[in-house]
C-alpha cells in the first residue's frame, strides 16, 4: 500500500512537468500523504475540473479538502505544506535572512533557468513557422548567466543557502535536471555539478524520478537524458 496516498490533499500533476517535480520533492521530503490526480493538458474533462479550479490552467495546483482550499503556484505551495504539514525537512527555513534568501534562490530558479529551458523546449515542438529564433537565442544565454550566478552562489555551500536542503533546492533539481539536457553544465561548473549529483542521492529526488521515468520518452530532447535515469538503459 501507498503510504503516501490520503483524501486530505490533492495534487494535480504530470510526472514529467518539472514544476510538478519540484512540488513533489517537497512532498516527498516530509512523507507527506496525498492523492495524485494526473492532468494531462490534451484531455479536456481534465482540464475542465482543473480551470474550475484555477482557470490559469497550470500545474500542480493543490487542494486542501480539509480546509476546502486551493493553493496555486508551486512556491505558495511549498509555503503552505511547510506551514500547514511541517516535517523534518524545514523547507523554509526559520530566520528571517535564511528565509529571504530561500525564497530569492527559489524565484531565481523559476524565473531564469526553468523560464529559459522551457522556452527552449516549447520552441522544439512548434512547427516552423512558429518558432521563435531570437527569444531561443537570448533563453541559450540566460542559461549561460544563470549557470555562472548559481557556480558562485555555491562556492561555499553544500546546498544552495547553506547547510540545509531547502525549498530552492526543491526549485533548483528539477530546473536543472532539464536544462542540463538543453546546455550541459557538467563540463564547465564543477561546483554546480557537485552539488547536482549531492542532491540526486536525496530519496525524495529519486522517486520523483523514478516516477518519470515511463514518460521520459515524450520529452523533446530525450536522447540528451543520460542512460543511468533510464530504466532501459537504451
Ligand atoms: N508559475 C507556475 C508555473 C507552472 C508551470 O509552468 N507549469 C507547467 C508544467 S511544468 C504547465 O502547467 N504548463 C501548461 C500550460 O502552460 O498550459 C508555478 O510555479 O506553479
Amino acid at each position: 500500500m501507498d503510504n503516501y496516498k490520503s483524501p486530505e490533499l490533492i495534487l494535480y500533476q504530470h510526472p514529467l512537468a518539472s514544476f510538478c517535480h519540484k512540488v513533489l520533492i517537497a512532498l516527498y521530503e516530509n512523507g507527506i500523504r496525498f492523492e495524485s490526480h494526473f492532468v494531462d493538458l490534451m484531455l479536456e474533462d481534465v482540464k475542465t475540473e482543473l480551470y474550475d479550479f484555477w482557470p490559469v490552467g497550470k500545474i500542480p495546483l493543490l487542494r486542501d479538502l480539509t480546509l476546502d482550499k486551493t493553493i496555486p503556484e508551486t512556491s505558495i505551495i511549498i509555503e503552505y505544506i511547510d506551514l500547514m504539514y511541517p516535517g523534518k525537512t524545514k523547507l523554509i527555513p526559520n530566520d528571517t535572512n535564511l528565509a529571504l534568501l530561500t525564497r530569492l534562490w527559489d524565484r531565481f530558479f523559476d524565473l531564469y533557468v526553468s523560464e529559459p529551458m522551457q522556452k527552449i523546449v516549447l520552441n522544439q515542438i512548434l512547427p516552423d513557422g512558429d518558432k521563435d529564433r531570437l527569444g531561443v537565442g537570448k533563453a541559450y544565454s540566460r542559461l549561460r548567466i544563470s549557470y555562472s550566478m548559481i557556480e558562485k552562489q555555491l562556492e561555499s555551500k553544500k546546498y544552495l543557502i547553506g547547510e540545509n536542503f531547502t525549498m530552492a533546492d526543491c526549485s533548483a533539481i528539477p530546473a536543472l535536471f532539464y536544462s542540463d539536457t538543453i546546455v550541459s553544465f557538467r563540463d564547465h561548473f564543477p561546483k554546480l555539478t557537485a552539488y547536482f549529483e549531492l542532491v540526486l542521492g536525496r530519496d525524495s529526488v529519486k522517486r520523483t524520478l523514478s516516477e518519470a521515468e515511463p514518460y521520459f520518452s515524450m520529452y523533446p530532447f530525450f536522447e540528451k537524458i543520460p542512460k543511468r535515469f533510464l530504466k532501459d538503459r537504451i
